[in-house]
């Protein structure tokens, strides 16, 4: 993947408390086009997986059991300097300090749920879009 494509999910307290259709909203009207896109859910395994990197974390089995504890949706999205801004546009980690307006501000409930994942870097968007997607299903 190039450089002006980030990856996203919409984790599943959100979707349970049913904003995809918000988030999503507000994803878009953003200017961020979707390139990949799929409602799924994520064994516990695949979960570990996807948060290796913070396999040494106190939250780790935390987090494992939520990002697996019902469906997402994960994305890739498509924009000029799309990891940054989607950063921007989702807010800090930790809801109660993320800016108003933002996807975590108006959506998350707690540090742990929060919302919406964004990939930190070029790198990772990659990494991760090719976590989830077949080359055949990123458009
Ligand atoms: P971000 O998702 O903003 O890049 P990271 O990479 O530091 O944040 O953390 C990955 C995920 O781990 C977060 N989205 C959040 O769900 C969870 N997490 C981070 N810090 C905590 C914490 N102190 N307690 C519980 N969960 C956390």
């Amino acid at each position: 993947m190039a450089g002006n494509r980030t990856f996203t999910m919409i984790k599943p307290g959100a979707v349970r408390n049913g904003h995809i259709g918000g988030i999503l909203e507000q994803i878009c009207g953003a200017g961020f086009k979707i390139v990949a896109m799929k409602y799924t859910q994520l064994s516990p395994a695949k979960a570990g997986e996807f948060y290796a990197v913070h396999k040494e974390r106190p939250f780790y089995g935390e987090l494992v059991e939520f990002m697996s504890s019902g469906p997402i949706v994960a994305a890739v999205l498509e924009k000029d300097n799309a990891v940054e801004d989607f950063r921007t546009l989702i807010g800090a980690t930790n809801p109660a300090e993320a800016a108003e307006g933002t996807v975590r501000a108006k959506y998350a409930t707690s540090i742990g749920e929060n919302a919406v994942h964004g990939s930190d870097s070029d790198e990772n968007a990659a990494i991760e879009g090719n976590f989830h997607f077949a080359g055949t299903e990123m458009f």
